[in-house]
């Protein structure tokens, strides 16, 4: 089957000029965070970020990213919240909790404030699969993050309108 309709194409840039990030961090595993932290501000340093455009803030656990990223999207300094956390796989059923009620509120969080929040958070079942992701054989998801987090400010200013960088746009968008 073959079609000659060529739709527009709609995407966010990766520059990180004009916008502002903010980086929640659970230090629970920080052993795994800090290196996803690392990957992530690598990230927004080589697409041109500055000091001045990113805050980062640090969590007791991933249970704690939900509300800690929704009070800096709120807070209207911000085009994107990455939300960084591990949560390893223990005896118990508590890492069932803690995963999904995390990517739920992050979710909502998101969903609520119209300011793009980037889940970053491994839910491994080993140490060593969560070490592959943070810069080893899995890449690290910290530097993906940081992509998606420019690509996602851009593309949300973009659907309401505005230009990238607009300050106060983050405000706007808050309810
Ligand atoms: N928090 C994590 O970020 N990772 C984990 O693996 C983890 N485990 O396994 O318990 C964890 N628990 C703490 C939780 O996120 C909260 O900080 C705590 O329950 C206090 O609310």
């Amino acid at each position: 089957m073959s079609t000659k309709l060529q739709p527009g194409k709609l995407s966010g840039e990766l520059k990180a000029e004009g916008l502002r990030f903010a980086v929640v961090v659970s230090r629970f595993n920080s052993f795994i965070t800090e290196r996803l932290l690392a990957g992530a501000l690598d990230a927004l340093e080589r697409a041109g970020a500055t000091d001045k455009q990113v805050r980062v803030l640090h969590v007791p656990g991933a249970f704690e990213l939900p509300l800690a990223a929704k009070k800096l999207a709120q807070a209207g300094q911000t085009d994107a919240v990455i939300a960084i956390g591990c949560v390893l796989r223990g005896e118990t059923s508590h890492y069932d909790y803690v995963c999904s009620e995390t990517a739920r509120g992050l979710q909502l969080a998101q969903m609520d404030t119209g300011v793009p929040v980037i889940f970053c958070v491994l839910t491994c079942d080993t140490l060593e699969q969560a070490i592959d992701r943070a810069g080893l054989k899995g890449g690290n998801k910290g530097f993906e993050a940081g992509l998606a987090a420019i690509e996602m400010a851009h593309l949300s200013h973009k659907l309401a309108g505005k230009q990238s960088g607009q300050r106060g746009a983050a405000k706007k968008a808050r309810r």
